[in-house]
This record gives structure tokens, sequence and C-alpha cells, in this order.
């Protein structure tokens, strides 16, 4: 008996030590982008959150649980809305979800419907780009249950690319919509930025896919570190991957924030006329959630 409950205080020791160094997790500071307005009173300050792979419905269509103590949200619906809490508490002005955030077509109705309520609540803009498993298609979520998705949500709905533009917001987002299984290069298409009058409008490449920087891969949906310089964004927001990893060639900020449940949290972005500060935050869920952190994130930390 004492045995055991040694190891579990061990045990216990070493799981803190872990999450603590997570907490740790650094803070990247990129200098502005070159040919962004010189003058400061022409930039405005945005702060956005940014997640993806979600995955919600992948493990039942049941949006509520109950284990005895009343109704809950099911785990990736309850890890979803900590990621939505953590954006409003950090004051984030828009919401930013690159890919996967349902796990397929099938997903129910109800369950889709307290998707959509969640992002309500959060009442201000959400940014959607389907991703490999929610593709843009007649018979996929987004189109079949568009009703269910409140005004405050803009879905990016095509393959050859489409801006959505916040100008009250003050930012911009560019991205390639999955629209089939197929495979695609989802950030191959030259962003159509919109320019501004008198204040610059952030700008936002989104894009579900994975990252082969120059190499080759056999993988499906490769983005190329190539396609992320060229795509002349403040900011690109990636999504396909459950851990958070910074990628590219470093002058621009490319980033996956990880899924919700495996990376326990999500990306924060803030923009100033100084520069674009990334950093990944906890959400309260995580130290909850048997799921996050994943084992596999220590490998995929830099
Ligand atoms: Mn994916």
């Amino acid at each position: 008996m004492s045995k055991l409950l040694l190891v579990c205080e061990h045990e216990s020791a070493a799981w803190e030590r872990r999450w603590e160094s997570l907490h740790d997790m650094s803070t990247d500071v990129y200098p502005p982008r070159a040919g962004l307005p010189q003058a400061t009173s022409e930039v405005r300050p945005l702060r956005m959150l940014h997640t993806s792979d979600v995955h919600l419905g992948a493990y039942t269509s049941q949006p509520y649980r109950d284990e005895g103590h009343g109704e809950q949200l099911e785990p990736a619906l309850a890890a979803f809305k900590h990621v939505l809490d953590l954006g409003v508490k950090a004051g984030v002005e828009v919401v930013a979800i690159a890919g996967d955030f349902f796990d397929h077509v099938r997903v129910k109705r109800p369950y889709v419907e307290v998707a959509g309520e969640l992002m309500a609540a959060v009442a201000r803009p959400v940014v959607i780009l389907p991703g490999n498993h929610d593709p843009h298609m007649p018979e996929g979520i987004y189109q079949k249950f568009a009703d269910a998705f409140p005004s405050n949500v803009h879905i990016i709905a095509s393959a050859e690319g489409e801006l959505v533009l916040l100008e009250d917001v003050g930012v911009q987002f560019w991205g390639q919509a999955h629209e089939s299984y197929n495979d695609f290069s989802p950030a191959s298409a030259r962003p159509a930025w919109a320019h501004s009058g008198e204040q610059y409008i952030w700008r936002v490449a989104m894009a579900h896919g994975y990252y082969v920087g120059m190499g080759e891969s056999r993988y499906s949906y490769q983005i190329r570190s190539s396609e992320i310089t060229s795509m002349d964004a403040d900011y690109v927001a990636l999504g396909h991957i459950d851990v958070h990893e910074g990628v590219g060639e470093g002058g621009v900020p490319a980033y996956y924030p990880g899924a919700p449940r495996h990376s326990g949290g999500a990306t924060i972005v803030d923009f100033a006329a100084d520069g674009v500060t990334v950093r990944h935050e906890m959400h309260e869920g995580a130290a909850d959630d048997p799921q996050s952190p994943n084992p596999m994130m220590a490998a995929h930390l830099h």
C-alpha cells in the first residue's frame, strides 16, 4: 500500500514538473513585415486567437453527456469551449480556426448547433478554413448545416482562395479551402490582399496542410517554405498537425497552434507596429483532460 502511494506521489511530481515546463512555452517575437506602413498611427494593434484540428464529433455525435452530476459538454466540445474562453479572457478581437474543425461529414445537426452556439457566444468574428476532414462540399458540414452557423462566423469556401475582409476589426484573412478529399496545394495561390485607405489592415494567411520546407514528402497537402514567404502575410495560421509548432524559414511567423486536446491550448497572436508576438497558452480544461498534453508533444517542442 505504502509503496503504491509512493509511486503515485513520484508520478504526480513528475507530472507537475512537466506541466510547469509546458506553461513556460516560448513567446516568439518577429520584426514588422517589410512593407508595413512606417507611421505607427496608421497601424492599429490586434490580438487574435488561432486554433485548429478541433476534430469535433470524432468520438460522439452527442453534444452532451451525463456523468451523474448533470449534463456536460462532451470532451471535444468542452476543449473547444475552453479554447474560446482562453481567447475571450485574453481579449482577442478575432478567432481563426485553421481546418479540421469537424472530424468528419457524418456529425449530426444537434452537435453542430451546439458548436454554433459556442461561437455565437464569443460575440466577435470567427473565421473558419475547411480542412481535409471537413471539406467545403455539398455533402459537408458547412453546406448541409449552413444555418447552424451564426452570423459572426465566416467560412472560406473556395479552393482557389478567398479573402475575408473584416475592416471594422482591421484584419483580413486569405485561405484556400479544402473542397474535396483529393490532394491539393493549400498555399499555392497568391493572396488577393485588400489595400486599405487610411488604416493598415493586418494580413493573416490560413492554410491547412503539411509543412515540408524545401524538401519532398510522401504526405498530402504540402506547404513549402517558399509559399509561406511569397504569401506576403503578417502571420500564417496553419492547421493539420496536433502539436504546437512554428515552421518556415524564420522571417514570417507561421504556426500550427496544435489541437485543443492534444496541445492543451491555443496560440495567441499580437500584431503591432513594432512586430508580431506569438505565444502558446494552455487552456483551463487541459489539466483535467486525459488526452492532453499528448506524450508526442515533447518530441515536437523547439
Ligand atoms: Mn488535417
